[in-house]
């Protein structure tokens, strides 16, 4: 694990989602037994997957948060059939990161960008894990409800970059760190889509960029129905391939076989 999070997961590298929740936004409760996660996981594994994010707290527009022990109910169990495997952890509690790490969890990845928890960033100095830093505007329970930026893009860039310099303070090696712009946390389908256009500018922060575009609610509105609140698998693809060639290096994806085949298509073409 002393390795360089660039050289640990190369561009592109996917990482597969497991939801360990019953209402996630598109798959809430078809791995809320952890034997179908820990099946789930697996088989995300065998098709080709870097690494699985296995959370037990949904944030989807709207969710309320889950207690530290209720969290830990979900996860633990997961993580223990997991044991050995490249695994990250979806948490912004410091109590949950520290028992996933203890099971073997490579990466924490904290959608507050280590604002949640004051201990989390101790946890994660200590352990000498992964990072990954996202951007969200507001939280999860009103995030969507009039998100709003001069330069979504600039302000996005300057508050990474903040909270980058933020965890290196905290004695978190910048070697072990990735952002995430936090597409759909905060932001309406014409902000995300111009966080992809202009990736650019987040990869020049000098991390490895982590996008998670998959089946949200921004790629059903794009193909023409204002309510939808998940996207297809096609339009998932479409937009990790996309973001790919604007620089991303790790693609947060629900359907790992069909984003691992587009990617490397996209691949051989684009090197
Ligand atoms: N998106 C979700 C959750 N965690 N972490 C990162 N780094 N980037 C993301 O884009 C991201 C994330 C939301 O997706 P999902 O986990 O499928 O849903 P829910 O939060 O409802 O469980």
């Amino acid at each position: 694990m002393n390795e360089p999070i660039e050289r640990r997961f190369p561009r592109p590298s996917v990482m597969g989602v497991v939801n360990v929740t019953p209402d996630s936004f598109s798959d809430g409760g078809v791995n809320f037994d952890p034997e179908d996660a820990v099946a789930s996981a697996r088989r995300m594994l065998d098709e080709g997957a870097a690494i699985v994010d296995v959370g037990g707290e949904s944030t989807r527009p709207g969710a309320e948060g889950v207690s530290l022990d209720e969290e830990l109910r979900r996860v633990v169990p997961v993580l223990e059939g997991l044991e050995g495997m490249p695994v990250s952890i979806d948490t912004s509690k410091a109590g949950v990161a520290a028992r996933a790490v203890e099971l073997g969890a490579e990466l924490v990845n904290d959608v507050t960008a280590l604002r949640g928890d004051p201990a989390l960033a101790e946890v994660v100095a200590e352990s000498g894990a992964y990072l990954c830093l996202m951007h969200m505007q507001g939280e999860p329970r009103t995030m969507q409800a009039d998100p709003r930026y001069d330069d979504v893009v600039s302000e996005v860039a300057a508050f990474l970059a903040e909270r980058l310099q933020a965890a290196v303070d905290a004695g978190i090696r910048e070697d072990r760190i990735c952002l995430d712009p936090g597409i759909g946390f905060g932001k309406t389908v014409e902000h995300n889509f111009e966080l992809v256009r202009r990736l650019d500018e987040l990869t020049a922060l000098g991390r490895p960029v982590v996008i998670g575009f998959s089946r949200k609610s921004s790629l059903g509105k794009l193909l023409g129905d204002p309510q939808a609140t998940t996207g297809s698998v096609a339009a998932s693809v479409g937009a990790a391939v996309a973001a790919y060639e604007r620089g991303a290096t790790i693609l947060r994806v629900h359907d790992v076989r069909e984003h691992v085949e587009a990617l490397a298509a996209a691949q051989a073409a684009l090197a």
